[in-house]
């Protein structure tokens, strides 16, 4: 990545719109414009472009006080897909005549060049493509505390406390023959280092998987016409979300709602849905077109789902479901207001929609059946990606192997001690982004999209 070059990138989403914005950023952004030291800050610009004088909205940043920490030039243009080529080639085409190197960026330079800038550090040019990319909210509060610093100031304490021990114990190799210089004692090295590895045990034993946050678990209601599911799906949400009748064969379209349950380490959100009844007679006859598609409908939300609630009234044999589901099975008896008799077997959940009993029980066999674990991670909880997790390993690892050392008969050479510590602090180096071979920092970039 040539960081001497200007580039130019539109960063407003493709096709017609009210405004699109282009972005210049790089050494020549301004002179390419014209613009002079004195023009700052959001101004009127006029492009004289073959076609004609284009009036336009520049917001123009100098460095080093930029998003990207170069100069930075944005343009508020329509959002005419035509009129954005013919100013994009009005401006290389000045680039070529002024020999100013510019060119279109590439994914994510924006955001690299901040960060060869030292505008930010790889945890916060992740965070960045994390909040670009979220889909639903825990997504976006991951991306959020990324970017604001969570991990990095936790890997930023911890590769302070690194390099105080590595200092002490290399300081004991290099300078023992002045007097005022202390190696650290092996038992004050040992205390520091467990504390560092305890810390970070918990830390990893605690956070999410970014993984985890990027689908909700599907969970279909399913049962008999009449069985009580859209009762039961209204209950659940709390409103009255689909039509209940007495009449079989309410249902026609599956219908979804977002579901959140409450978990003692944060919140498991899942997509609750409520499809036609299955195993009517009619509908097995085939006779009716939209009994046959309502039956359908139901049929691909059951194949897509994680877990299927099935509901039967007391009394009713349970809908027989086909073997091929892989889905877990978590078996309900609805209505159970109009059951007579206390139910045998204590597992059994029951459940009266018009009156809420059982629900609370319904709520926490779902989420055990689901795994138990929180998809929407509570305030303040450390969410990683894949690198983040494998890199606070390889550093605990190596914190492991210092332990090793120092729990050595006689003693371990400080040389060696230091080479350990060193590693630590090459994987928190590399967490930051401050020693990162390049593939890390090509992979990282390159989930950006062109324009950030
Ligand atoms: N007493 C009692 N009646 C219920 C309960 N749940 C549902 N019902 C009644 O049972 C009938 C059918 O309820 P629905 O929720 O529409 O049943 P469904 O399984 O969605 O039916 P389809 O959409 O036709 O497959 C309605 O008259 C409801 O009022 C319950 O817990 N107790
Ligand atoms: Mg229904």
């Amino acid at each position: 990545m040539d960081v001497s070059d200007t580039i130019i990138a539109v960063s407003s989403p493709p096709g017609r719109s009210q405004r699109a914005l282009l972005r210049l950023s790089g050494p020549d952004a301004c002179s390419l414009l014209d613009l002079s030291e004195a023009d700052r800050g959001c101004r009127r610009h006029v492009l004289d472009l073959p076609e004609g004088e284009l009036p336009v909205l520049a917001l123009v940043s100098r460095a080093p006080s930029t998003y990207t920490g170069d100069d930075l030039v944005e343009l508020l243009l329509p959002g005419s897909r035509i009129l954005i080529d013919h100013v994009q080639r009005h401006l290389h085409a000045e680039a070529l005549r002024r020999s100013i190197r510019l060119r279109d960026a590439s994914p994510g330079e924006f955001t690299a060049r901040a960060y060869f800038n030292d505008r930010l550090d790889l945890l916060q040019a992740e965070g960045i493509a994390s909040v670009i990319h979220a889909e639903t909210d825990a997504q976006l509060s991951a991306g959020r505390n990324l970017s604001s610093g969570q991990l990095g100031s936790i890997a930023t304490r911890l590769g302070d406390e690194l390099t105080r021990l590595a200092a002490l114990v290399e300081a004991g190799i290099d300078f023992t023959d002045q007097e005022d210089v202390v190696a650290i004692e092996p038992e004050a090295l040992r205390t520091s280092l467990m504390t560092l590895a305890t810390g970070l045990d918990q830390g990893l034993t605690d956070a999410v998987a970014i993984e985890s946050l990027e689908s909700f678990p599907i969970v279909v209601l399913v049962g008999r016409p009449n069985a009580g599911k859209s009762s039961l799906f209204n209950a659940l949400v709390g409103r009255e979300r689909t039509v209940v009748a007495e009449l079989e064969g309410t249902t026609r379209d599956a219908l979804r709602e977002p579901l959140t349950l409450c978990l003692p380490d944060g919140v498991l959100e899942v997509m609750l849905v409520d499809v036609a009844g299955l195993g009517s007679k009619r509908a097995q006859d085939h006779q009716e077109v939209i009994e046959q598609a309502m039956v359908r409908q139901a049929r691909r939300a059951i194949e897509d789902a994680d877990l299927l609630v099935r509901c039967t009234p007391p009394d009713h044999e349970p809908l027989e479901l086909p073997n091929h589901l892989t889905a877990r099975v978590l078996d309900i008896r609805t209505k159970n207001d109009l059951c007579s008799e206390l139910p045998d077997d204590p597992d059994l959940i029951g459940v009266s929609a018009p009156n809420g009993t059982g629900l609370q029980r319904v709520r926490e066999a779902m989420s055990s059946a689901l795994g138990g674990a929180p998809n929407v991670p509570a305030a303040g909880r450390l969410v990683l990606s894949a690198r983040h997790d494998s890199v606070l390993r390889r550093c605990r690892e190596s914190i492991g192997s210092t332990l090793e050392l120092l729990d050595q008969p006689g003693g371990a050479p400080a040389e060696l001690l230091a080479a350990t510590l060193r590693s630590s602090l090459d994987e928190i180096g590399s967490l930051l982004g401050r020693i990162t071979p390049d593939d890390i920092l090509e992979h990282v970039f390159a989930s950006f999209c062109v324009g950030k």
